[in-house]
């Protein structure tokens, strides 16, 4: 094993400095807003403020699925939070979450404005307002939670874990990239075993929990977070693989991929979504062509 820099805990740890690493800019131990700023309101029942990055896709590949279904209660304003630029610190964005995360939705159909944050209680909420996604048999409504609940547990020790060390942080740590490795590919076993004789999480129903699980693992076997996909050697799990196509077809997924994207190409890059019709007019390539 090589090295790690010497380092010794201080009695009462301190914010002196920034810690490196991507994220070092947007990363203080201190929560609350850092400057005043009104989240703007569109016209739907439902205003997302997100990014596509994979708890953000979430909530869009969900709206989309419903509104797929002809459901128009699930129209949607999904406004852009720049998290490395700072805005999930704005004082409006800190009242949706006071966590400053995204996604955060806030529900202006209820008598008062109901805020959701948390991707996965925004699956939920979305999933029971609108009676779809979720089983209602409830021999099979607890294997639905538990898979979207073992999605919420487990990510964190992919993304803050595994990526954050194999890929973020401004030093190649063994000690820690053994550590998430060595999870990540268990996660990755739980899956490839559950869907070898499972069609989607919940047997032949696709839920909540295929969506909350998708954007992470499916992602990574595709290999578009943190380009690992050699190193874990995700071709392995066969039916995490077959799964994860499965969704990727979905034209809600692809749809529900799009929205607040602002990277990759860009006529796949969909800032903000006001109507339906802006997957055909809005997309960065049509917004740049006519600057
Ligand atoms: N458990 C939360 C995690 C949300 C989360 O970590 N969001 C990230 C982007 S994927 C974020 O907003 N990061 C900004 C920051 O940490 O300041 C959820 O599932 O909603």
């Amino acid at each position: 094993m090589n090295d790690a820099p010497a380092y010794t805990p201080p009695k009462v740890w301190t914010w002196e400095s920034e810690s490196g690493g991507t994220f070092a800019k947007i990363n203080r131990p201190i929560a609350g807003p850092t400057h005043e700023k009104a989240l703007p309101v569109g016209k739907h029942p439902l205003q997302l403020y997100s990014l596509a990055t994979p708890n953000g896709v979430k909530v869009t590949i969900m709206l989309e699925e419903l509104l797929a279904l002809g459901i128009e209660g699930a129209e949607y304003d999904a406004h852009l939070i720049r998290i490395h630029e700072g805005d999930q610190f704005g004082s409006g964005f800190v009242e949706a979450n006071p966590n400053s995360k995204i996604p955060a939705l806030i529900d202006h159909s209820t008598p008062t404005p109901t805020r959701v944050f948390e991707s996965g209680a925004i699956l939920l909420y979305l999933a029971e307002k609108f009676g779809h996604f979720l089983p209602a048999d409830p021999a099979k409504r607890p294997e639905c939670l538990s898979w979207l609940f073992w999605q919420m547990g487990s990510a964190p020790y992919l993304g803050g874990g595994f990526g954050h060390f194999y890929c973020y942080a401004p030093m190649k740590i063994e000690y820690c990239i053994d550590r998430f490795t060595m999870e990540v590919k268990r996660q990755l076993d739980v899956l490839d075993r559950h869907l070898a004789d499972h069609q989607y999480m919940c047997g032949d129903e696709y839920t909540i929990a295929d969506m909350a699980i998708w954007p992470w693992y499916g992602a990574l076997v595709a290999n578009r977070v943190y380009e690992a996909a050699e190193f874990l050697d995700t071709q392995s799990y066969k039916h995490v693989n077959r799964w994860m196509q499965a969704i990727d077809a979905r034209e809600t997924v692809q749809r529900g991929r799009m929205v607040n994207k602002t990277s990759g190409p860009p006529e796949m890059q969909l800032h903000e979504r006001h109507d339906a019709s802006d997957f055909l007019t809005k997309t960065q390539d049509k917004v740049e062509a006519a600057e």
